[in-house]
């Protein structure tokens, strides 16, 4: 928990402390592991310092992320067989990165992303029933049927959306932390983002007040190498973007986003920082998508040999897998069980978003303004 610390100060009032503040923080990020260890990762790296798991941990991993798989898998089908209406971007490939960080923080720190959502959804503990219904936009979805793959919420589970405009989802998570920071309640806010909304405006204006005022938000930059058909080399001047909050003093790292266990780690060590009241942290997670930007995207804009080489040699659900059976803290037939459970769970998720009705069309008329009631 944090120590309690005053609300935040207005500018001028955070200006006059500013050169005392940064001095302390340069002597704190000096003294970081995280600014020693920073840079140099790519996917499926494998630093050799990251800490074991137990088998506890790696069982748990295993399965987190395998229930994100098989239901991203079954999404897919179920859009190809038209269940499913509009935009579905899946997560395929990427599941290391919530998992990991779910590992790493406390009960009540809250999430926010972009429209590539499920598996943090999943991760954050709600119910895949829910979550599927609201892809078949069925009234038993978590925004009612009317959200859709991009628009689901669920503040008890403490996530915050679930949005569609590319970067938007930056601010609102840095407002989240200031809540936090102004409530003195020691939550921490994981605000994730691609490399394509990285270089969005709006970005650095949260970047700067996120280090005014020391908020307590994790930045995580979801590198998969690409924005819709864009590759980070095409599009962005600086292609290591944990340094981009450098300007704003704010520490960053790159982190090998197929290793679990290197973005548990690191999550842990943003969190504590976060927590110790020394402001933000940016996170870089290398990582790849395996499918196309979206169900619609034949991703001529790459080779398939790429996407088999990562499949093949870095799949974050693989290593974890090969070291629950090297160390025989597994057998294959206890692996082959755990898969069996979370196709169960899938498929009864599959059936709900059929079986529920379909909104009542009253509902266009509600959720529409806010009732008054805080979150
Ligand atoms: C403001 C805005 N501009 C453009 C788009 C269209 N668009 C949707 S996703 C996307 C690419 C974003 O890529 P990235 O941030 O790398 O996330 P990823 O899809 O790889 O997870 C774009 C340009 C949008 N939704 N919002
Ligand atoms: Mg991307």
């Amino acid at each position: 928990m944090s120590a309690k610390r005053a609300a935040p100060k207005t500018k001028s009032a955070s200006r006059k402390s500013a050169s005392k503040k940064t001095a302390a923080k340069k002597t704190a990020a000096k003294k970081s592991p995280a600014r020693k260890r920073a840079g140099g990762a790519s996917p499926g790296s494998g630093k050799p310092e990251v800490p074991e798991f137990t088998p506890e941990q790696e069982m748990k991993a295993f399965e987190d992320m395998l229930l994100i798989r098989r239901f991203e898998e079954k999404a897919g089908q179920m859009y190809g067989m038209g269940l499913i209406g509009g935009f579905c971007h899946l997560y395929i490939g990427q599941e290391a990165v919530v998992v990991g960080m779910q590992m790493a923080i406390e009960e009540g720190d809250q999430v926010i992303t972009g429209y590539r959502d499920h598996g943090h959804m999943l991760a954050c503990g709600m119910d895949p029933k829910g979550v599927m219904a609201e892809l078949t936009g069925r009234e038993g979805g978590f925004s009612k049927g009317k959200g859709g793959s991009m628009h689901m919420f669920s503040v008890e589970k403490k996530f915050y959306g679930g949005h569609g405009i590319v970067g938007a989802q930056v601010p609102l998570g840095t407002g989240l932390a200031f809540a936090n920071r102004y409530e003195e309640n020691g939550r921490v806010t994981l605000c994730y983002f691609g490399d394509g909304a990285a270089n969005q405006g709006q970005v650095y204006e949260s970047f700067n007040m996120a280090e005014l005022w020391d908020l307590p938000v994790i930045y995580i930059i979801e590198n998969n190498q690409y924005a819709m058909g864009t590759s980070v080399k095409r599009s962005s001047a600086q292609t290591d973007l944990s340094k981009r909050g450098i300007s704003f003093n704010i520490p960053g790292e790159q982190v090998d986003g197929m290793d679990v266990r290197a973005v548990k780690e690191a999550g842990a060590r943003a969190a504590e920082w976060c927590r110790a009241g020394k402001g933000p942290y940016i996170l870089e997670m290398m990582t790849y998508r395996y499918r196309g930007h979206s169900m619609s995207d034949p991703a001529k804009y790459r080779a398939k040999e790429e996407v088999n080489k990562m499949r093949e040699e870095h799949d974050a659900i693989e290593q974890v897998r090969a070291r629950l059976l090297k160390g025989k803290h597994a057998s294959e037939d206890d692996l082959k069980a755990i898969d069996k459970k979370v196709r169960g769970i899938i498929s009864e998720a599959a059936n709900f978003a059929q079986e529920s009705p379909e909104p009542d069309a009253k509902e266009l008329w509600t959720d529409v303004l806010s009732d008054g009631e805080a979150a």
